[in-house]
């Protein structure tokens, strides 16, 4: 097996991640944004229906926000678990201008996953910081709380400290990689960058792909050929589902990618697979009409 193979899951079916909100992205880019919990927990309903397997949540205040209240995504989390299993991935990225703690809100909602940065950035012509402490209080935050973490990583540095915290065992096994690109301060959406930010993956390493901009699609595409374990769309990344035109919704966008999955000879994975892939087990609680009556 040479060194490519050993990062290619083309065996699997393929994750689709989808990320509704954001933290940037505005109802000027797109009305369909959802904001309360409510509104991203039905969008996050109908994107399971549409293939996603795991939902990339930020929260917004009602009008739209981005906001750091833990109770957001206690009510979002729960109101997803009600009505799916797909797994509840939290962001701890949150907005450049969030504190650290802040950016751990999140974490307060008993989420299956969330996301750690392992490096900092320009985030367009902001700021965005994460030292390593600030990504080790994540790592120590989430092993208590039995959450499972994906590290976000937007260039080819934040790969490479991720596999230096694995090898001092500051990051917890399985690594679960997800490479962004396009963000302007990170690195490009073009093949080459896709080599550079897979070459220093340890073998086996799962690793999904998000890219922001008009390369996306193609990024994506390339991306389910080189055997990549998941990809991932939503108002996040991209508003628009083809040049010029407004997407209608998130869900829209995942059976867009579920369509191209398809149309490239793999199988996007349904939420047990998902897990499986993930070693994420469900947190859902169960039903009450299937709990025991208290009296
Ligand atoms: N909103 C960006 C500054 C993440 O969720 O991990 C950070 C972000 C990345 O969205
Ligand atoms: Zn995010």
């Amino acid at each position: 097996m040479d060194e490519a193979d050993t990062v290619s899951w083309d065996e699997h079916p393929v994750v689709l991640t989808v990320a509704p909100t954001g933290a940037e992205v505005t109802r000027d880019d797109n009305p369909a944004l959802p904001h309360t919990p409510d509104e991203i927990a039905a969008d996050v309903a109908a994107c399971a229906e549409a293939g996603a397997g795991v939902a990339h949540l930020h929260v917004r205040e009602e009008d739209g926000t981005p906001s750091a209240r833990s109770e957001l995504f206690v009510e979002t989390v729960a109101l997803i678990r009600e009505r799916s299993e797909i797994v509840t991935m939290v962001s701890t990225g949150g907005a450049v201008w969030m504190s650290m703690e802040e950016r751990m809100a999140g974490l307060e909602a008993a989420p299956d996953m969330a996301g750690v940065e392992t490096g900092s950035m320009n985030f367009g012509e902001e700021p965005f910081i994460t030292i390593p402490s600030d990504a080790r209080r994540v790592v120590e935050r989430t092993g208590a709380l039995g959450v499972a973490l994906e590290a976000e990583m937007f260039d080819v540095g934040h790969v490479l400290q991720a596999v230096r915290m694995l090898e001092r065992g500051e990051l917890p096994l399985p690594l679960r990689a997800n490479l962004v690109f396009g963000v302007p301060g990170g690195v490009d959406a073009s093949p080459e960058a896709l080599d550079a930010m897979l070459r220093p993956l340890p073998p086996g390493t799962y690793w999904s792909v998000t890219a922001v901009g008009r390369h996306q699609r193609r990024l994506l595409a390339l991306a389910v050929l080189r055997g990549a374990g998941g990809i991932r769309v939503g108002f996040e990344d991209a508003v628009y589902i083809r040049r010029g035109r407004l997407a209608a919704s998130n869900a829209e966008l995942v059976a867009d990618a579920a369509d191209l999955v398809r149309t490239l000879g793999r199988s996007v994975a349904t939420i047990d697979e998902t897990r499986a892939i993930l070693s994420v087990p469900s947190r859902r609680r169960p039903s009450t009409a299937a709990s025991p009556t208290a009296s």
